[in-house]
């Protein structure tokens, strides 16, 4: 198997960073946009073609969560479609003459690293809160919407601790401060999870409508009927609050009344067969499904932007 259908220890992930900087100096920068709880880097890779800055650029974020290690091979596979059939396949083409990508594949490091280590399971940060003793936080829910209400916790040893504050995290207030500064080009926000092989867009935080809800049914319909075409897989697809759970505090959510009006959340493979463990040999299928999503759903938003 090649290196993108293999799981990757961190180490590996921050040598990759810098080898896909290097080897393609004129279109990857890295750019570093924070430091994790236990003071790791977070890069983000910014692709960009034709030595012009785009007006337009989407973002993909991987590995908020811990032990879902199919995310951050997501953000590897995405990068390398995009080096690799620039020119060769249309679609990626159209996208990367009309937008600049950034991603940051590992949002989590301190979690990735635990669940290589010590704990296959983990899902939260590893900071250290002041009471209690328990440690980690649930980074989709330390951001700033609706937080800390119903579907969060405020009980720092629960899988979903919301956090002492909205943006208590260096990894939170590392995206969210990049956004912000980046609000008026980026128009397109995808997170990328696992498991349940869902496409789900804001609200997650309420059970209120978005106020372009049908847009957003539209392109994650059109997105689960090509997974469904090409690669023969079921994804459900709606808001995350009528589709999965209510659940306060995401960045998808945060993204979209920031400004971002294209917000996803992927839940890529399984379905619960294998969850979070899903074998390497299904990284490629997965990946696939997903960058077909991606790809359809940032063609439609350059369609209407
Ligand atoms: O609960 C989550 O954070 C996500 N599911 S997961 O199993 N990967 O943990 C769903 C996130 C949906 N979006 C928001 N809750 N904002
Ligand atoms: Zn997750």
């Amino acid at each position: 198997s090649t290196f993108y259908e293999r799981y990757h220890s961190l180490e590996d992930i921050y040598y990759w960073i810098n080898r896909t900087q290097q080897d393609n100096p004129a279109t990857v920068e890295v750019i570093l946009i924070g430091s994790s709880s236990e003071k790791r880097p977070l890069y983000v890779l910014k692709l960009s073609m034709n030595n012009r800055p785009n007006k337009k650029a989407m973002w993909i974020d991987c590995g908020i969560h811990a032990r879902e290690w199919v995310s951050p091979a997501f953000c590897l596979w995405f990068v390398r479609h995009s080096l690799s059939f620039y020119r060769q396949n249309q679609d990626i083409t159209h996208i990367l003459d009309n937008m600049d990508v950034y991603v940051l594949p590992v949002m989590n490091p301190d979690g990735y690293y635990y669940t290589w280590t010590t704990n296959r399971m983990w899902r939260k940060n590893r900071s250290v809160s002041k009471r209690g003793g328990c440690i980690g936080v649930d980074l989709n829910r330390n951001f700033d919407a609706n937080w800390c209400t119903e579907g969060a916790s405020d009980e720092p040893c629960t899988e979903i601790y919301c956090g002492e504050f909205p943006e208590s995290e260096p990894e939170t207030q590392a995206v969210a401060d990049f956004l912000r500064k980046n609000k008026d080009t980026v128009q397109l926000y995808l997170t990328i999870h696992s498991y349940s092989q869902m496409l789900l867009f804001p609200y997650s935080c309420t059970v209120e409508e978005a106020e372009n809800h049908r847009d957003l049914l539209e392109m994650a319909q059109e997105a689960a009927q090509k997974i469904r075409r090409y690669y023969r897989n079921n994804y459900r697809y709606g808001s995350g609050a009528k589709t999965i759970y209510l659940a306060p505090g995401g960045s998808d959510d945060w993204a979209y009344n920031l400004g971002i009006k294209y917000s996803f959340t992927f839940e890529l493979q399984d379905r619960g067969r294998y969850g979070f463990l899903l074998p390497p040999s299904h990284i490629p299928k997965a990946c696939n499904e997903a960058l077909t999503a991606a790809k359809t759903i940032a063609l439609k938003v350059i369609e209407k932007t």
